[in-house]
């Protein structure tokens, strides 16, 4: 669907559940994460991609202080309450979302707003759906009620949102994929610095596939495993006497570590910033964009066996697609489910979708959905 048909879409639906046109719609993305797993809550780098797949938010004040989220993707219910009933944790459920946003900017919004929701980005799939919302909300509050707000500003709304309202502590990779990528490009942002430089990235004209295969096994990073290797993080820095992980120049300096689980930890953030670095400076020349999928699979393995998030049905397709020819593949994400990406010649990319297929029948998994992604615009206002 494109912007004007899903501007359109959003318009209908918004009227048909509130009664009026909305102010206007806007258009956040999901992404994909071609490396830098893990590493934003540790001051890293990371280099997703925008899909071109968003969610829309079309949005209207309202004047009787209340608060109306809809979305086309749920049961059809309306959650409301009263701004001054908004609290971390309530509305719970999806709307905990959109909420946190609109918590973040409450003093501007005591008349209220409805939003209804719209997305085609895949849920739970670890390709950034919770963003793609917050952001779409984000960027439409900020064209309502707070011109002055960067995107930068929002990243930050946004991530709040997720950390303190809905209680999922993310880092800001999402967000900022979410917001400030670009068509075309992949975004090296340093997470300390905040400082971002656009990757050119044109797979079609490099005979490429940036090819996501989502297994259907979902994750939640409100769920244990992800504040785990938080804490495992800041436990390796704290003892380690640096700020943050990106602080340790090499594995070498790890040896003052004598806990085997958080040398592992820290083992992948250390080896994964310099992936990234090592990434952008092939994007960055005028080498074969081919010469990543090697560094790919290196991320892989160290997420699987350092920070121990993979699951079997995402060994199992990374191992069937670089098996039938891939040039690289990595799970991508917060882990412990999810999708992964796979590099891979454009010509070759239907007999490896189909070769990970077969792997997961053969393995009892559930067939998994596969798609191309090209790097796509960040958020929008799309009417
Ligand atoms: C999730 C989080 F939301 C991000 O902040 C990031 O940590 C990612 O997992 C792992 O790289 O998507």
């Amino acid at each position: 669907m494109n912007d004007v048909e899903a501007a359109a879409r959003a318009q209908a639906a918004f009227a048909e559940r509130f009664g009026g046109a909305p102010e206007g719609v806007w258009a956040a993305p999901g992404r994909v994460n071609v490396i830098g797993e893990h590493t934003d809550y540790n001051d890293g780098y990371v280099l997703p991609v925008a899909l071109p797949h968003t969610t829309r938010a079309a949005v209207a004040r309202r004047s009787d202080g209340r608060l109306a989220f809809a979305s086309l993707q749920g049961d059809g219910d309306v959650v409301e309450l009263a701004v001054a009933e908004l609290a971390p944790g309530q509305p719970s459920g999806w709307a905990g979302y959109p909420a946190g946003v609109v918590d973040g900017l409450r003093d501007r919004l005591a008349g209220g707003v409805s939003v209804l929701v719209d997305t085609d980005v895949p849920v739970g799939a670890g390709l950034s759906s919770s963003a793609a919302l917050t952001c779409s909300v984000a960027l439409a509050l900020r064209d309502l009620v707070a011109p002055e707000l960067t995107r930068e500003d929002l990243v930050d709304l946004a991530r709040r949102s997720e950390n303190d309202f809905v209680g999922a502590p993310t880092g800001i990779l999402d967000q900022s994929a979410s917001l400030l990528c670009t068509a075309g490009h992949a975004l090296f942002l340093d997470t300390r610095a905040k400082r971002t430089e656009q990757v050119p990235l044109d797979m079609a004209a490099a005979g490429l596939e940036l090819l996501v295969v989502d297994t259907g096994t979902s994750h939640t990073h409100a769920d244990g495993g992800y504040g785990d290797r938080r804490r495992e993080c800041e436990e390796a820095a704290a003892r380690l006497g640096v700020p943050a992980l990106r602080d340790v120049a090499d594995v070498a300096s790890l040896a003052a570590l004598d806990d085997e689980v958080l040398l592992r930890r820290a083992r992948h953030i250390v080896t994964e910033n310099a992936r990234v670095l090592q990434v952008v400076e092939i994007l960055r020349g005028a080498g074969d964009p081919r010469e990543i999928g090697p560094v790919l699979v290196a991320g892989h393995e160290s997420l699987r066996d350092d920070f121990q998030i993979s699951t079997v049905e995402l060994d199992a397709c990374v191992a069937a697609a670089v098996g039938a020819g891939a040039h690289g593949a990595r799970m991508v994400g917060g882990g412990f489910g999810g999708s992964a990406v796979v590099l891979v010649d454009r010509d070759r990319a239907p007999a490896v979708a189909d070769a990970v297929r077969e792997r997961f029948d053969r393995e009892g998994f559930a067939e998994p959905r596969t798609f191309d992604v090209v790097p796509s615009a960040g958020a929008r206002r799309i009417a």
